[in-house]
């Protein structure tokens, strides 16, 4: 384990000096590939379902409508985009096309599309713009399920599909992510046949050429879908992970359209490959804009539930906000979603960690040391000597203090590492245990009960291989 090195800074210094180190811990594999590590600090990004839809007031289309029914009056993407930033949301995902088959952008593969409706305009390229400008990341939801299209059901489909992923893959800038939905219901409009047609939705969309189009085209951006590649459904659309919740799956085992609900919210452990779970959930109960619902906006105390019980739990949350007839976010959504980000900005902003210390730190090397789960760097990490699999880390505040959540992100970069933790505080000359969590990943949020201590001591308590902690904070979730 210990390594001799040269220290460049050292030879800068006016002499070669050699110093012993010690190298990093061995990775544990599967491993997250550089575009799941950059998806994985965006945490909280947002859906924008609007179609036809919103002006039938429906979920699903038939893929009969006329282009004519839509006529947003007053669409202003920069309000769109901007409830969605002032909401803390990090992107935007936009049904460019829902199952109706209505394409939101002017394919040239349709007639189906804005470019015969009144409005005329390219939705895509106005809401990717309006993302650009405020400095969020833009995301394409791109139905497989096309109940317009006379060719859905046969092979000449998949060509029509990628070509429109084409289109919006190299002419509307940087795609963050893909989300390619399970939903397939049978019958539609299909061009006027009016039938049902089914297909093996495990063989039909033959997703690894489609993926491969993508990784070709934008290498960058991450595939969702109930099997990954790269990020997987949680198996519910109420926005809760599993209370234990790997970012690690069995691919093999899983298909697109195929889900087995509670591993997808739970995933594999061990698992085969990186493939974290995203959280969707509407801030509505319907996915698209119904008048009828906008006294059923959530809370801002449940929608900062929801963070909990997502990011909290190492996945996204990926909260929809429907725009409504006019093309805005409805003023009830965008207040609900105010309100939930400075609860969260008003929790997260002070760490109330002043000092910490830990039983075992690798080799004694200031790059492993405790101090590095403060410094607010997800790059930097405490870590232990191999065979300390299971230490613990003392954590002052300078003072009693009251607080009721507890952070803790692993470093990523060396796999998911940590099984188990346990949180005490310190009490009357000894310490009590406030909680236990498993499986922490990105992020890991234990609230409690507010409890006042001078001290609070993380411990690892299951881990097959010594812990690799980025980061660690104490927080008080305003009254
Ligand atoms: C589902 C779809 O059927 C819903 O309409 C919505 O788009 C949701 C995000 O995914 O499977
Ligand atoms: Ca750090």
């Amino acid at each position: 384990m210990i390594r001799r090195d040269f220290i460049a800074g050292a030879l800068a210094a006016g002499g070669i000096r050699i110093v012993d180190r010690v190298d990093p811990p061995s990775p544990f594999p599967p491993l997250p590939a550089p575009r799941q590590l950059a998806w994985h600090e965006l945490e909280f990004y947002g859906f924008l379902h609007f179609t036809v839809n919103t002006f039938t007031n429906r979920e699903w289309g038939d893929g009969d409508e006329s282009p004519a029914v839509f006529n947003p009056t007053a669409f202003d993407a920069d309000q769109i985009v901007g409830a969605a930033t002032d909401g803390g949301m990090q992107g935007l995902i936009l049904t460019c096309k829902h199952h109706d088959g209505f394409c939101l952008w002017p394919s040239r593969y349709t007639e189906h599309s804005v470019k015969n409706s009144p409005f005329h305009r390219d939705v895509v390229k106005e809401i990717s713009d309006a993302c650009a400008r405020a400095g969020v990341k833009f995301g394409v939801y791109l139905s497989p399920w096309d109940r317009n299209s006379s060719v859905y059901g046969t092979p000449e489909y998949l060509g029509y599909y990628r070509n429109q992923l084409r289109e919006l893959l190299t002419e509307y800038g940087p795609v963050f992510e893909i989300f390619f939905d399970g939903a397939n219901g049978g019958d539609g409009y299909y061009g006027g046949a009016y039938e049902r047609r089914e297909i093996d939705n495990r063989t039909y969309y033959d997703w690894p050429n489609t993926w491969a189009l993508v990784r070709q085209l934008q290498p960058n951006t991450v595939l969702f879908s109930d099997a990954g590649p790269d990020i997987r459904w949680v198996g519910n659309e109420r926005g809760i992970a599993g209370e234990t919740c790997w970012a690690t799956q069995n691919s093999e085992d899983f298909a697109p359209g195929h889900a087995d609900v509670e591993r997808l919210n739970r995933g594999d452990r061990p698992g085969s490959h990186w493939v974290p779970a995203e959280c969707d959930v509407s801030i509505r109960p319907g996915w698209f804009y119904h008048k009828h619902e906008d006294d059923q906006v959530k809370t801002p105390a449940q929608l900062v539930d929801l963070y909990y019980s997502s990011v909290g739990r190492g996945a996204s949350f990926l909260l929809n906000l429907p725009p409504d007839r006019r093309g805005r976010i409805h003023e009830n959504d965008a207040r609900a979603l105010r309100e939930f980000r400075r609860i969260v900005d008003a929790t997260f902003a002070n760490n109330l960690a002043a000092r910490v210390s830990a039983d075992n730190w690798r080799g004694g090397d200031r790059r492993f040391a405790p101090a590095n789960v403060l410094d607010g760097r997800r790059d930097t990490y405490w870590t232990t000597d191999d065979n300390v699999k299971t230490p613990s880390l003392v954590i002052d505040l300078g003072q009693p203090i009251s607080f009721n959540v507890v952070r803790v992100r692993e470093y990523l970069p060396l796999g998911q590492r940590i099984e188990a933790i346990a949180v005490d505080t310190w009490q009357n000359g000894s310490w009590v245990e406030l909680a236990q969590a498993t499986s922490v990943g990105n992020c890991r949020l234990i609230r409690t009960q507010p409890v006042t201590t001078k001290q609070v001591r993380l411990r690892v308590t299951q881990a097959p291989v010594c812990p690799a902690v980025s980061e660690v904070g104490v927080f008080a979730e305003p009254a």
